[in-house]
């Protein structure tokens, strides 16, 4: 007899991805999953999905998920057994007692919610702004992902939406990723890539070094990390200069002008060439491929924006599809992320609603020069005496991470961690409070990289006692006597709610059919009726102060902006510490499949320069910077410019030879524009001495 297969049910993937996957799990019964695979019949998804995902059951049912909520009865930092478990009844009280208390000394200000994008599902990721906001606790600038990215692209754009990656497999001539690494961090993208491909479609991708997806390209443009802008520029130059551009395009949609022609007259390929490292020819050869294809496809990703001049060229490269028209036609034009293609009212979700703007605002990448009190970050107001932190493991993927660890370390500071594993974050915590996972509660899911909204239910029962992110926040609520009608709601009426609110179908609806396709027609999603820019035009020079208070003066023009780590005798390497594969973020390290197939904590170097420093594979070196430096093991890799260097990421603390991990080397400056992490500008120097 043939055993049944499982039955399938329709989830989405909550992990901070662009990719939100339709996905189908196997159910072996209320408490197990099987495999995870790609839903077919979603044209995005396609049926591709990671293999870390793919292989979910062993993060779902690893040994090491949070069972109950636990209060920490040992030191800081050193693992389960310095936790007593206890009830969620006392974990809850005891947070709730001791934010007031907190309140009660300092003013509501220095309690901090604290939170990123551990799953992606609104209610549960977004709840505890209503929290936040309800109490008048601190409120947090989200920089450490999408801050300068946002800012680049919506400076010329106008919106965070753009052209249908479906467009792709049947309509682009050209596609160009720039600074993605979309083979590892959103792999369904590479499946309309090589469709495109198939049918002759040229592949470009713009990247320090020669990743998983430039391994694919027809062309890589392999530049100098922050040298964009000036790629940009000189692409421009060369499209206006051979005629390539469409002037139609220019004077109907934005606001090109002979004071911007003048400017690109100087920003020639030579010039780039000295900047980028990229020569003049291959820039040539760049501008004639999307100058004589139209329908080129650009998809921006983040990577080129975690520097200090990233906001600034992410608007650089977001004008070259207008340059050329490309916006015209089908499979042409630009995607960043379409996460504001699906319009929500989010009041129930966030408490838009009860925000008092006096409230300060602290930026969540500084969270080290916060935690230590730095008066300008503090802007004032009280020190920061407690945590509440939901979906993120700010020890491990904040900037400087040693002054995170001593911020973390306070005596007088009070942190409750919600989380599904005890990470490293959550060894600090006083209180720890056990997290389903998206295959145990409910949520709703719009995406960066397609145009679909998810509605989800739970597909087995919760793990041992955890609870959603919505439970925590509603009996903190209740406790601290915070006030708004999102308390008294379940996590679906929310999702309902929402909706309603929204003009859309209900949640039961979408959640039956799985998804709501919120793609715009052709004119809308290509702009031909306009960019979202005040003018309806787009912006080659921006009004930067749109995107809200501006650090720094910008240029005028896109061009290259010189405000990265600049390489010095004593520091003649930059490093970028690009995604891993197999883990995302800090997520995914805690199983072993994702850690075998990584294998180590690596730094790729060129083989001229392990010559000159007499260092073979295997081998290890010192890198560092006036932060901290740490040991690493040599991974010889040729295809990156000799003076670059590449450690992917995250990993652990522990698994560096010291137990400093890579983010010690980051540093915590704000991006120019309106701020941002900037985890690919470091320079660096490469010791042989261990
Ligand atoms: N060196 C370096 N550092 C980086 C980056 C880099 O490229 N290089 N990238 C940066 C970027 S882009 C980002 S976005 C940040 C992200 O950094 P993090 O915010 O830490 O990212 P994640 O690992 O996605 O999620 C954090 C935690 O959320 C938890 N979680 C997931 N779902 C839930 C839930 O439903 N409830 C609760 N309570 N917890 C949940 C997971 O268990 C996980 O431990 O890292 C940044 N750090
Ligand atoms: N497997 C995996 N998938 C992930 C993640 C992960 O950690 N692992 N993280 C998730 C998250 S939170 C996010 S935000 C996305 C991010 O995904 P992406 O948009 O792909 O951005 P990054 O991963 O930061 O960087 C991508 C590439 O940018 C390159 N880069 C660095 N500096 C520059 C530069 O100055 N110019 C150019 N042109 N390129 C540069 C890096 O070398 C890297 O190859 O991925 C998500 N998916
Ligand atoms: S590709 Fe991204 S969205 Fe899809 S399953 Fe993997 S992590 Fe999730
Ligand atoms: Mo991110």
């Amino acid at each position: 007899m043939t055993k049944a297969s499982p039955q399938r049910i329709h989830s989405t993937c909550p992990h901070d991805c662009p990719s939100a996957c339709a996905l189908e799990v196997e159910k072996i019964d209320e408490r197990t999953i099987g495999r995870i695979y790609g839903a077919k019949n979603n044209s995005y998804t396609a049926g591709t999905l990671c293999a870390k995902v793919g292989n979910y059951a062993e993060r779902v049912h690893h040994p090491d998920r949070l069972q109950s909520p636990l209060r920490r009865t040992g030191n800081k930092g050193v693992g389960i057994k310095a936790f007593t478990p206890i009830t969620w009844g006392e974990a809850l009280d005891e947070v709730a007692q001791r934010f007031q208390q907190q309140s009660e000394k300092y003013g509501n200000e220095t309690i901090w919610p604290h939170f990123y994008a551990g799953t992606m599902g609104l209610v549960q990721r977004d709840g505890i702004d209503r929290l936040r906001h309800a109490m008048g606790y601190s409120r947090q600038h989200s920089t450490i992902c999408s801050a300068a990215s946002d800012a680049g692209w919506k400076a010329g754009v106008g919106a965070k939406r753009g052209v249908d990656a479906r467009e792709i497999g049947e309509h682009s001539d050209v596609v160009v990723l720039w600074g993605t690494n979309a083979v590892h961090t959103q792999v369904n993208l590479m499946h309309h890539v090589s469709k495109a491909s198939k049918r002759g479609a040229k592949l470009i991708v713009v990247d320090p070094y020669r990743n998983a997806t430039a391994k694919k390209a027809d062309l890589h443009i392999m530049l100098q990390p922050g040298s964009d802008g000036a790629v940009a520029s000189a692409l421009m130059h060369v499209l206006l200069k051979e005629n390539l551009a469409d002037r139609d395009y220019l004077a109907g949609y934005t606001d090109f002008n002979n004071e911007l022609e003048d400017h690109l007259e100087t920003k020639t390929p030579e010039w780039a060439s000295a900047i980028s490292g990229v020569s003049a020819e291959e820039i040539i050869e760049f501008a004639r491929l999307i100058g004589c294809n139209p329908k080129t496809y650009y998809r921006f990703g983040y990577g080129f924006t975690r520097s200090r001049n990233g906001a600034f060229n992410m608007h650089a490269a977001s004008c070259l599809p207008a340059m050329t028209g490309a916006w015209k036609y089908k499979g042409g034009g630009g995607l960043y992320s379409n996460s504001e293609l699906c319009k929500l009212d989010k009041t129930m979700i966030v408490g838009s609603d009860v925000v008092d703007p006096d409230t300060r605002v602290l930026d969540q990448s500084r969270i080290g020069e916060i935690l230590c009190g730095n008066p300008v970050d503090l802007q004032g107001g009280p020190p920061i005496t407690a945590l509440l932190i939901q979906n993120t493991n700010p020890m491990m993927v904040s900037p400087s991470s040693v002054k995170v660890k001593k911020g973390f370390e306070r005596d007088d500071l009070f942190v409750c961690v919600h989380e599904q594993f005890l990470t490293e974050t959550a060894a600090m915590a006083d209180i720890v409070l056990p997290a389903t996972t998206f295959l145990e509660h409910e949520d709703i899911y719009v995406a960066g990289g397609h145009t679909f909204l998810q509605v989800t239910k739970p597909v087995i029962q919760p793990y041992a006692d955890a609870k959603p992110n919505h439970f925590v926040i509603c009996e903190l609520a209740k406790r601290l006597g915070a006030q708004h009608a999102g308390f008294k709601m379940t996590a679906w009426e929310i999702i309902d709610e929402t909706l309603k609110l929204s003009g859309f179908p209900d949640a039961e609806t979408i959640h039956q059919q799985h998804w709501l396709d919120c793609a715009r027609d052709f004119d809308e999603a290509h702009f031909l009726t306009g960019f979202e820019t005040p003018d309806k035009k787009f912006h080659f020079s921006p009004n930067w102060s749109r995107s809200g208070k501006i650090n720094a003066t910008l240029p005028k023009f896109p061009d290259h902006y010189a405000v990265t780590d600049t390489r010095s005798d004593i520091k003649p390497f930059r490093l970028v510490t690009a995604p891993a594969r197999q883990f995302l973020n800090s997520s995914f390290t805690e199983t072993a499949t994702s850690k075998k197939r990584e294998g180590r904590p690596t730094v790729k170097i060129h083989s001229d320069i392990c010559d000159q420093l007499q260092v073979n594979d295997g081998d290890l070196v010192r890198i560092g910077n006036d932060q901290a430096s740490i040991l690493l093991h040599v991974e010889i890799y040729n295809e990156l410019q000799k003076d670059v260097v590449i450690v992917e990421s995250i990993w652990p603390s522990e698994n560096f030879i010291e137990g400093l991990g890579i983010n010690a080397l980051v540093s915590s400056d704000p991006g120019h524009g309106i701020g941002g992490a900037v985890f690919h500008d470091t320079a660096i120097w490469i010791k042989t001495d261990s």
